[in-house]
């Protein structure tokens, strides 16, 4: 059976991709958010959640049951981090701090079997991409989603060099950005920044990403001409959700809604 992918059939089509964020290890919670109509993609996160390479096998197979692609941020753009999400059957990875076009051509590197690339053969557990074996290295290199993460001034600088490198999606961490400019988040620089980005992805014809909290800022970067945007994480989501029913049960009105670590 060949390598499935629902989220490059999305954004092959040219339609906007909407997804999720986890930072939770739980193949309940995956799940449950996963099989919201319209998710086309949720981001295991370990780079800053509690998820750990453990947890990646059964995450990936929860989120790919319910027709969603799992894509997995790794700590750091180790090749052997790049193996290991990639082996448990994720349809693709996402690298924190793409600082550089060099560290963007060793990632994709990594991605891709010999000739292409340096990555070693042994996709015994790659179920979640529907094969495994010879069927899943027959696609993997063309199917399997790279995104890297732009959140520091001199990968703005330097985007179109990273754009040359082979990836399928920019992402940018707009929270990173803000704290490596050293400006204000939503700041006229940051959002600047983020433009400029935006454009050169446009240009050069490859995926404009960017991570949301909440549905209205995820509404207005599709409206701004993003393709893909995270509407919200699992945590905001509990988070929100709690306090908003207390508030309202105990007439306590409180302003705000994203409430996590990520709140502005
Ligand atoms: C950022 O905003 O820096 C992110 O990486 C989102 O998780
Ligand atoms: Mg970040």
């Amino acid at each position: 059976m060949p390598v499935d992918i629902p989220l490059r059939k999305t954004l092959s089509a040219g339609k906007k991709a909407p997804g999720a964020w986890l930072t939770l290890p739980s193949t309940a919670i995956a799940r449950t958010i996963a099989r919201t109509s319209g998710v086309t993609w949720m981001l295991v996160d370990a780079e800053h959640g509690l998820i750990t390479d453990k947890d990646y096998y059964d995450l990936t197979n929860a989120i790919a049951s319910c027709g969603v692609s799992p894509l997995i941020r790794i700590p750091d753009e180790k090749p052997w981090m790049i193996k290991r999400a990639l082996d448990s059957g994720a349809h693709g990875i996402m690298i924190p701090m793409a600082n550089s076009a060099e560290i963007v051509r060793n990632v994709v590197a990594a991605c891709k079997y010999p000739p292409a690339g340096i990555r070693g053969f042994g996709p015994m557990f790659t179920h979640a991409t529907g094969a495994i074996g010879g069927d899943y290295k027959a696609d993997a290199d063309q199917e399997l989603v790279i995104a890297v993460q732009i959140e520091h001034p001199n990968s703005v600088r330097d985007i179109d060099a990273i754009l040359a490198e082979g990836v399928d999606v920019v992402f940018i961490g707009p929270f990173d950005l803000s704290v490596s400019m050293g400006v204000q988040f939503g700041s006229q620089e940051h959002e600047d920044a983020i433009a400029t980005v935006l454009a050169a992805c446009q240009k050069a014809k490859k995926t404009s990403a960017i991570f949301c909290l909440t549905g209205e800022q995820a509404q207005k970067r599709f409206a701004q001409g993003f393709d893909m945007v995270s509407v919200t994480t699992d945590i905001d989501t509990l988070v929100d959700g709690f306090a908003s029913a207390l508030s309202t049960a105990t007439g306590n009105l409180k302003e705000g809604t994203a409430s996590s670590g990520y709140a502005t």
